[in-house]
């Protein structure tokens, strides 16, 4: 029977007890609900083949393969491959590659137009230890800005680009690393839940628009302190077999990064945009 179970008081739900194989339409939405709820929902002890993952995280909306070519999986470009081809031909750690998602919090997709509503990974192989994914709260975030700092950010807009002001964009093919960045207001209102949340990630915000440089840069550092709260954290510890999803427009998310090199780490992975 399906049992959930919140892991914190704002973040994180564990789902046990179904076959998201088989379920119905009506557990489904019990699921999708408390994912809602609570921004990142854990679906344990799943047995999944490629079409089956495809076909559960279609629930969600529609699927975007992902602007890193290189890691698609090469039978189904809807799906990314984590972790997969981690050293290279010299035998030496592709650190793009064993770090990704590791190098600070952030929010996936915000260089796109449209980001994406939710992201999706399987766990098919875990390390036996480290590996974790740490998730937070958008809403905590924008809750703990002093009023005076959600009048300032009120009706801005951050402009974004894949790699940010650093250019970390070795995943991507040489042609796909000069788009034009994507306006996103640093207040976002969620369209599903209605609340507010800080929409924000320093990773890839290259400036808050309208502002002088240097206030721009200012600004960012100061929001980026109020990002994660502390008790809007939940930390993922893997169990193969889990699928975890995450709501981009309320979270921000991390992977520790912090496991062995020499095991195996690797999801499946999907961006999932509104239908
Ligand atoms: O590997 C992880 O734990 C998360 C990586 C990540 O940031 C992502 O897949 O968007
Ligand atoms: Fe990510």
């Amino acid at each position: 029977m399906l049992e959930i179970r919140r892991m914190t008081p704002q973040v994180g739900a564990i789902a046990e007890g179904v076959d998201v194989r088989t379920m119905s339409e009506e557990t489904f939405d019990t699921l999708y609900r408390a994912w809602l709820d609570c921004n990142v929902l854990v679906v344990r002890g799943q047995s999944l083949q490629l079409g089956e993952f495809l076909a559960y995280s279609k629930r969600f909306g529609r699927i975007d393969p992902h602007p890193s070519k290189n890691t698609r999986h090469p039978d189904c470009p809807e799906i990314t491959l984590l972790g997969v081809n981690k050293f290279d031909a010299d035998g030496k750690l592709n650190m793009a590659i064993y770090a990704r998602g590791a190098s600070g919090w952030h929010t996936d997709g915000a260089y796109d137009s449209v980001p994406f509503k939710a992201t999706q990974l399987y766990g098919v192989a875990i390390p036996s230890r480290g590996g974790n994914t740490l998730f937070a709260s958008m809403y905590a975030a924008y809750d703990a800005l002093p009023e005076a700092l959600k009048l300032r950010i009120a009706g801005r807009m951050g402009a974004y680009v894949y790699g940010g002001r650093r250019k970390a964009n070795e995943l991507l093919n040489p042609e796909d690393r000069d788009k034009q960045p994507a306006l996103h207001p640093l207040v976002r209102t969620h369209p599903e839940t209605g609340r507010k949340g800080l929409y924000f990630d320093p990773g890839k915000i290259l400036r808050v628009e309208g502002l002088p440089e240097e206030e721009s840069l200012a600004l960012i550092e100061e929001i980026t302190g109020y990002m994660v709260q502390p008790q809007s954290e939940y930390h993922h510890q893997w169990k193969k077999g889990d699928i975890v999803i995450w709501d981009n427009r309320c979270s921000y998310h991390k992977a520790a990064g912090d496991y062995p090199p020499e095991e195996d780490r690797i999801h499946w992975r999907v961006s999932i945009k509104e239908a």
